[in-house]
């Protein structure tokens, strides 16, 4: 059978990887992105054994040129990608908005939205040309809702999603899917990375409920690509059963 080509961004943890695996054990060879090379080759090794052929592209996607030049780099037979997974993005800090640190808001804007923005053109152009493809975002419940001291994560989420609704009515007419996965609370590296290493702030994050796990959401992923070609799940909203809003959980 034709293997297909998936691009994953932000493919070193959580819900990146544990999609990366997933599409590896369903017959995808993959293009994983991130910035941490040592984790990507460790992944390339444990995901050729799964027998899918990978190709690593290091960079920090906040920086167009460096994915510009990523990008361009993929060779030509590599580049019918079928599915676009937008994965990679960050909250960073918890504050309001009259004290939150500016440089954290220029780093989730520049990661989950411009980033988001770079990749998608040049993907998308190839998709447009192959007359197919599909492309993945991860939004969040923060881009249904919003909450307090999470006014910028939650603005680009609502970005990813706004965007995402747009780009399903522009490439419609190519025959370009477009989806979003919206996770409430996943246990990945995603608490660590908001509080900057505060591992003991990060665990609190998910005490007394059991949260989604990075797998879960790689399942929801794998449903989305592997439904017929006539179907498209244009939006998918996943929580614990313990979260019931944004704000609401139910801790033991
Ligand atoms: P992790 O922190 O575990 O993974 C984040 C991934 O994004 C890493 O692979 C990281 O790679 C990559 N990344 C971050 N910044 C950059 C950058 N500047 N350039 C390139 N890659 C980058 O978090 P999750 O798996 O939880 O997050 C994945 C997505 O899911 C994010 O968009 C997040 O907003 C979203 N999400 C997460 C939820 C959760 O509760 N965990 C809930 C809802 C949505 P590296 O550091 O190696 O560059
Ligand atoms: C991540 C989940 O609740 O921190 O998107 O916004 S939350």
């Amino acid at each position: 059978m034709t293997k297909k080509i998936a691009l994953i961004t932000g493919a070193t943890a959580g819900i990146g990887l544990e999609t990366a695996r997933i599409l590896a054990k369903n017959n995808y060879n993959l293009i994983l992105t991130g910035r941490r090379l040592e984790r990507l080759e460790e992944i390339k090794q444990e995901l050729t054994l799964e027998g899918a052929a990978v190709i690593l592209l290091h960079f920090d996607i906040r920086q167009k040129a460096e994915v510009d030049s990523a990008l361009d780099s993929i060779p030509g037979n590599w580049r019918k990608i079928d599915v676009l997974v937008n994965n990679a993005g960050l909250a960073a800090g918890l504050a309001p908005i009259n004290s939150a640190d500016v440089a954290d808001w220029e780093q989730m804007i520049d990661t989950n939205v411009k980033g988001l923005l770079y990749v998608s053109r040049t993907v998308s152009n190839w998709m447009i040309a192959q007359k197919s493809g599909h492309i993945i975002s991860i939004s969040s419940i923060a881009g249904k809702e919003a909450y307090p001291n999470g006014t910028v994560y939650c603005g680009t989420k609502h970005a990813v999603s706004a965007i995402s609704k747009a780009m399903r009515i522009e490439l419609a007419p190519h025959n370009v899917k477009v989806s979003t996965v919206c996770p409430g609370a996943v246990e990945t590296e995603f608490s660590l990375v908001r509080f900057k290493g505060d591992e003991e702030r990060a665990a609190k994050v998910y005490e007394g409920f059991t949260p989604l796990f990075a797998q879960d959401i790689a399942e929801t992923i794998y449903f989305i690509v592997s439904r017929p070609a006539h179907v498209n799940i244009d939006d998918i909203l996943v929580m614990p059963t313990a979260q019931s809003s944004a704000r609401d959980f139910v801790r033991e």
